[in-house]
């Protein structure tokens, strides 16, 4: 009677074995790549295990007002310091950010720069969202600003465009993929708390990136790039700095 149990749960282990194998056998040249130790081949698994069995378009929870809490303001909190960028961040921040321009270019085809005031003009969305930083705290804030993917059809995302770049004023590059960047909780925020977003926390303009955790949140925008390919950053990017590219929560 043990046997045929026995013969089932092995069948079974190996399916999972060889459906896992299938997973990684299927990562082609267009999957986000992974570096360095044989451990961070389970980055691709979870990648791939997310964009499997997780609906691409499901919402991360929205919160009321009364559980709004204090959020740390954390990694740069004021780019005016910075080597290349910082000089001009003192200079847009002087202006209170009039001068700021956000060009969207790359793989689109009418490649712009939006002011504040443009973004602002477009349809808007607010959402009270849980920040989950890899520093193991969390914190519940509200969000208001133009969702990435009106910024990108203004801008016309061409048919191979599979990936989109935030680069940052305190020098930090990101980048998420496609489905992250047309989620309808992906947005650009001007606004926290119903008051314009404070710089210790990325003004002018900050990703926020609701499916993912805190880091992918991309603070204090200068430029967005839509790539057809994966872009790793080099040395400057998170992989090579042992950091998961994907951090889907
Ligand atoms: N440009 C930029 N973006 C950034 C960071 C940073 O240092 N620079 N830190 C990241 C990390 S690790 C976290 S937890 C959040 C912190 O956002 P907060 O300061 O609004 O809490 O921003 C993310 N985005
Ligand atoms: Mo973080």
């Amino acid at each position: 009677m043990k046997q045929p149990n026995r013969m089932l749960r092995r069948a079974f282990i190996k399916g999972m074995a060889s459906s896992a194998g299938v997973m990684l056998a299927g990562c082609s040249q267009t999957d986000p790549p992974t570096y360095g130790h044989v451990l961070r081949m389970g980055d691709l698994l979870t990648y791939k295990a997310h964009r499997l069995l997780l609906p691409a378009q499901a919402l991360a929870r929205e919160y009321d007002y009364a559980d709004i809490s204090s959020v740390p303001a954390i990694g740069t909190t004021n780019p005016s310091g910075h080597k290349e960028h910082g000089a001009t961040y003192e200079r847009l921040l002087a202006n209170r950010f009039t001068d700021w321009r956000l060009p969207v270019e790359g793989s689109v085809t009418r490649p712009r720069a939006f002011s504040l005031d443009e973004l602002k003009r477009l349809p808007s969305r607010t959402q009270i969202t849980r920040h989950t930083c890899e520093e193991g705290w969390s914190a519940i804030a509200q969000w208001t600003g133009v969702p990435l993917r009106s910024v990108l059809e203004s801008a016309g995302i061409r048919s191979t465009a599979r990936f989109v770049q935030f680069y940052a004023y305190d020098g930090w590059v990101d980048g998420i993929d496609m489905l992250d960047a047309l989620h309808p909780q992906t947005i650009l925020a001007y606004g926290m708390n119903g008051r314009e977003l404070p710089i210790s926390h990325g003004a002018p303009l900050r990703a926020r990136v609701e499916t993912q955790l805190g880091y992918k949140s991309t603070k204090f925008l200068r430029r967005i790039v839509v790539t057809d390919n994966f872009d790793d950053h080099g040395a400057r990017g998170f992989i090579q700095n042992g950091w998961s590219w994907y951090a889907g929560i």
